[in-house]
This record gives C-alpha cells, sequence and structure tokens, in this order.
C-alpha cells in the first residue's frame, strides 16, 4: 500500500466519524424538537412542506459531484431515521408498555392475584338467563376452588332481534350469587352511564370486543378505577388493541386485563382466528396480564380444550370460556358453551397441563 492511499483511506475514515457526529447532533436536535412539540401540544407527524423546504435548501447548495437526486436520497433517510426516533420517544411513554413499566401488573380481585405467574380462569355463562341457571354454575366454579364467574347482563349482539340481555335484572342477579357464593363477578357493560350503576354490582367490568375502540366508554372505565377486562377488537391490530388499553390506563387505572378473543380472517373453520402469538407479544410489549377466551375465538366446543391448553403452554395468565346447565336451551352462543359434566373434563384436563408446566 502506497503512502498517499494510506493517508485518503485514513482522511475517508476521519469524514466518517465527522458525518457520525453530525447525524447524531441532528437527531438530538430533532429529539429536542419533538420535546417542544410535546409541550405545546403540537401534532408531531410528519410534516411535507417543511420537508420539501429543507430538501431544497439543501440541494440549492449541492455542488457535486453527487447529483440532486442522490443528494435528496439520502437526506430523506436522515430525516425518516429522525421521525421514527421521536416515534420511539412516544411509544416509550405509553403508560401500559414494558419500557415504562418493566415489572408485571398484579391485579387483587377479592383476594385473588391476576398476573403474578400463577394462572386464574374466568367461567361462566354467556348470558344471565335467570337465577338458578346461572347459580348452577357458580356451584361448579365454587366446587373446584376458582373465584371469577361470568356472565353478560348486556349482550351486544349482531343482530338487533337477538336477544339482548337482561340488563340491570342481570346485575343484580350476579350480585347475589357473588354475595352467596364468595365469588368475583365479571360482566360486560356497554355505555359510559351503565357503567356507574354497574360499581355497586360487579368486581370487574369487562370491555367486550364491538366496544374497544369506544374510547367514551374506555375513558370512563379508566374514571371509575374498577378492574377492566379488555377484549381485543375483531378486526384490532395488536397495536390498536395496546393503545385501546392505554385510554383506560390514561385515566388513572392500571388493572387492566387484556383478552385475545380471535380475530376475523378469512377462514371459516373457526368463529374467528385464535391469534394465538398475541399473549407473548402483549406480555412482552405491556405489563399486564393476558388472558385467552377460547369460546368466541373458536366457536367451537371440540376445539375449547386444545386452544386452552396451547393459550397455557404459551404463557397465558388465564382461560376464559363460556359454561351453561343446558346449551342446548342457551339464548346465546348455544353452539360453543361447555355443560357441566363437558366443563369437569376440560377444567380436570387443563389443571393436569398446568401441573405438568410446572413440573
Ligand atoms: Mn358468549
Amino acid at each position: 500500500m502506497t503512502k498517499e492511499f494510506e493517508q485518503l483511506r485514513n482522511q475517508l475514515d476521519d469524514v466518517n466519524l465527522e458525518i457520525l457526529e453530525l447525524i447524531n447532533r441532528r437527531a438530538a436536535l430533532v429529539k429536542d424538537i419533538g420535546q417542544v412539540k410535546t409541550r405545546q401540544s403540537i401534532k408531531k407527524e410528519f410534516d411535507p412542506v417543511r420537508e420539501r423546504e429543507m430538501l431544497d435548501l439543501i440541494t440549492s447548495k449541492n455542488t457535486g459531484p453527487f447529483e440532486n437526486s442522490t443528494i435528496e436520497h439520502i437526506f430523506k433517510e436522515i430525516f425518516k431515521a429522525g421521525l421514527e426516533l421521536q416515534e420511539d420517544d412516544h411509544r416509550k411513554a405509553l403508560l401500559v408498555s414494558r419500557k415504562k413499566k418493566p415489572e408485571n401488573t398484579v391485579i387483587d380481585i377479592k383476594g385473588v392475584k391476576i398476573g403474578n405467574g400463577n394462572t386464574n380462569h374466568v367461567f361462566g355463562p354467556c348470558a344471565v338467563e335467570s337465577y338458578d341457571q346461572v347459580a348452577q354454575v357458580a356451584e361448579t366454579v365454587k366446587s373446584k376452588g376458582l373465584k371469577l364467574l361470568r356472565g353478560g347482563a348486556f349482550k351486544p349482539r349482531t343482530s338487533p332481534y337477538d336477544f339482548q340481555g337482561l340488563g340491570l335484572e342481570g346485575l343484580q342477579i350476579l350480585k347475589r350469587i357473588a354475595d352467596e357464593y364468595d365469588l368475583a363477578v365479571i360482566s360486560e357493560i356497554v355505555t359510559p352511564t351503565d357503567l356507574e350503576q354497574a360499581n355497586d354490582y360487579i368486581d370487574v367490568v369487562q370491555i367486550g370486543a364491538r366496544n374497544m375502540q369506544n374510547f367514551e366508554l374506555l375513558k370512563a372505565a379508566g374514571d371509575l378505577g374498577k378492574p377492566v377486562l379488555l377484549k381485543r377488537g375483531l378486526s384490532a391490530t395488536i397495536a390498536e388493541f395496546i393503545n385501546a388499553a392505554e385510554y383506560i390506563n390514561s385515566r388513572g387505572n392500571g388493572n387492566i386485563i387484556l383478552c385475545e378473543r380471535g380475530i376475523r380472517t378469512y377462514e371459516t373453520a373457526t368463529r374467528n382466528t385464535l391469534d394465538i402469538s398475541a399473549v407473548p407479544i402483549l406480555k412482552q410489549e405491556t405489563h399486564l396480564p393476558v388472558m385467552v377466551d377460547v369460546t368466541h375465538s373458536t366457536g367451537r366446543r371440540d376445539l375449547l380444550l386444545p386452544t386452552a391448553k396451547a393459550a397455557l403452554a404459551i404463557g397465558a395468565d388465564g382461560i376464559m370460556a363460556e359454561v351453561h346447565p343446558d346449551p342446548s336451551v342457551a339464548l346465546s352462543d348455544s353452539a360453543q358453551q361447555m355443560d357441566i359434566p363437558t366443563f369437569d373434563n376440560f377444567y380436570e384436563e387443563l389443571t393436569n397441563l398446568e401441573s405438568r408446566l410446572k413440573a
């Protein structure tokens, strides 16, 4: 290697390091601008007018040897990296994110701890139909040492002519059951006004798939302060699901359980497609407990056990499934609810797997 060649190479190394220093200096400025924008509540999105002005200034000073088009291409990449940096800061700021809070959120519901590494399951009928119907399921749940019972009083149904639930009467039945059997009850609420009324009757507010982006309801649930079980929307991405949880947390209520319940895909063999990989993604991205609803994701009784096993194996904090004393006459979801003997077997198999997973 000639001396001249080596000198030129050394100069190139120096220029590389200068460019490095300059682009990082630029990045620091972009971050400062992002903070000023946040303080002044200015939207942080991409500003095409500003970008065009910057590119025009740069190319007007370009003396070559690079063509203007090449210079524009290089600077656009630098601009893009700066914008991504602002977005990263934004993501870091989400209250539900693990970046913000590394340790797991553990929710105490009448003494049951959700999210501490042990599993807790939620079983019960799709809809509250009568005191006797719910009491039969409560009896079974209680006999297994379980604490959480679900039951729908307000039923958002695809058809307006389908059974819409017993409403307040349903909540009153759940409250009576909770007191008599010492259980904690979970029920879906669909409007902010019903939330306040429901506060006296239930232990956990469920926000259903169809209301995952009902932002006023999310905010009201955040204000109420009671634990919330938030289901993933039918066609919601994981990012949208996490942002929906953020709405609740942003109002000061961090007691949120995320529930994967299947998403809409082209597949028709199941009612929805259970997105099992959402479980570890949600556990990585957020500090919240994650449950899997096997009833509504599959819509098939024969798939409840295998999907529940998959959910436990992949790290879910619990399973949600529907149980009815006589599913064939159930007023909703009659095709996928378990009768009590089927549930007994389902639960036995599930606990067998859990003890094997722990061993
Ligand atoms: Mn149901």
